[in-house]
């Protein structure tokens, strides 16, 4: 392990100098891509797999600057390839915080490329609190598969609001499978409301949870797991080994409670041990049964159908309310209704079909 050099900065130090170093870097791209042929080449780069010129488009989604969304689409045009994501699983992997999922990762990440696929390790995290620590933590963890030519791994963005940090998530998707990445993994912590965004950009969710500790459900909320295609219970080694099977057993049963899968699969709770390696094949393969019986019900397509539309109507839902803020005699409107509302002097609703009359007599 590399030794610190000079005194240690502070995690407030480290997110700004982290901030900078985006900037400078978003400056960069700016430049290296400002001529009107240079998208097409950027797009050919990230097609023919240039890890460098897929690293770059992801910064860009990350912006929410007008023009680079502009670039960022134009870009999205030229690398779509419908082929390649149809042939890509998106998986999302949730748990609390140290359950283990980076250590998962890396053992599963490993095994997809021994079968001859290639991996991509997206991270969701909005909340502002993690700093530049997990980051480290997170390459440590997943050194072989950083280092690995068949692997991409983009740790999280920096803070962001959930609704960005989905979109450049799901832009992120598209544009690691232009790159021919087929197996996307996104990993997301699951104490929030990140997990249920995640969830709706992947095709199957993974929840990782620890042994023992079966009744309080660990910090995870039973909506958390109602989400799970799969159950995995890590850290199935050692001393800890009997309480895992146990706990297994716990969430087998307790799953038969929940409503019915929209998918027709049943939920299954399996041990496994991230750090020896334990339980990964039989979790690729219980991946690959669902996606099987998911292409042959249906399921499969009909999900990211449902996604695309859920994810247009969001977008259409925070333009339209980033464009009608912008002007300031509509804040002036906004801040008037709100303040009627808080005083109890109109309902929210009628409020809020005050607000939108005024705009659909202008159109
Ligand atoms: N005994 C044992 N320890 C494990 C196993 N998997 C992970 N760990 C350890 O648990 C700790 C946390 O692992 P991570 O992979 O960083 O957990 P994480 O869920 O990614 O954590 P966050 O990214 O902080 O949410 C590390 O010290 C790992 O070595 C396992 O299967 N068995
Ligand atoms: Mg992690």
């Amino acid at each position: 392990m590399a030794q610190n050099a000079g005194p240690k900065k502070s995690n407030k130090d480290e997110r700004s100098s982290s901030l900078e170093a985006r900037e400078q870097a978003k400056a960069r791209i700016s430049k290296a891509h400002q001529a009107p042929h240079a998208i097409k080449q950027w797009a050919d780069e990230i097609q023919n797999g240039s890890r460098k010129a897929l690293g770059q488009a992801i910064t860009l989604a990350e912006s929410s600057l007008a023009k680079d969304r502009d670039r960022l689409e134009t870009l999205l045009d030229h690398v779509q390839s419908p082929e390649r994501s149809q042939k890509s699983w998106r998986l999302g992997i949730t748990g609390v915080p140290g359950v283990g999922k980076s250590t998962f990762i890396e053992s599963f990440g490993a095994a997809w490329i021994d079968q001859g696929h290639r991996v991509a390790v997206l991270a969701v995290d909005p909340s502002s609190e993690r700093s530049k620590g997990s980051l480290l933590g997170d390459q440590t963890r997943m050194e072989t598969l950083t280092k690995n030519p068949k692997a991409f791994i983009r740790p999280s963005p920096t803070a962001q609001t959930l609704g960005g940090v989905a979109r450049a998530t799901h832009e992120s998707i598209l544009l690691c499978e232009a790159a021919g990445f087929d197996r996307i993994l996104v990993e997301t912590v699951g104490v929030g409301q990140s997990e249920t965004a995640v969830r709706q950009l992947t095709d199957a969710f993974i929840l990782l949870m620890l042994p023992g500790a079966g009744d309080d459900l660990q910090g995870i909320k039973r909506g958390i797991m109602e989400m799970a295609d799969l159950i995995l219970v890590n850290k199935c080694d050692g001393p800890a080994a009997q309480q895992a099977k146990l706990a297994a057993s716990q969430y087998a049963q307790a799953v038969h409670l929940f409503p019915p899968t929209e998918g027709g699969h049943t939920v299954h709770a399996q041990t496994i041990s991230a750090l020896e390696q334990t339980g990964i094949s039989e979790t690729c393969n219980s991946i690959e049964d669902l996606m099987l019986l998911w292409s042959s019900n249906g399921w499969f397509e009909g999900q990211r159908s449902q996604q695309s539309i859920r994810q247009f109507n969001d977008h259409v839902r925070s333009l339209l309310f980033e464009n009608t803020q912008l002007s300031p005699h509509q804040t002036g409107a906004w801040k008037h209704l709100q303040t009627q509302v808080q005083q109890q002097q109109i309902s929210a609703f009628a409020a809020a079909r005050k607000w939108m009359n005024p705009l659909a007599s202008q159109t």
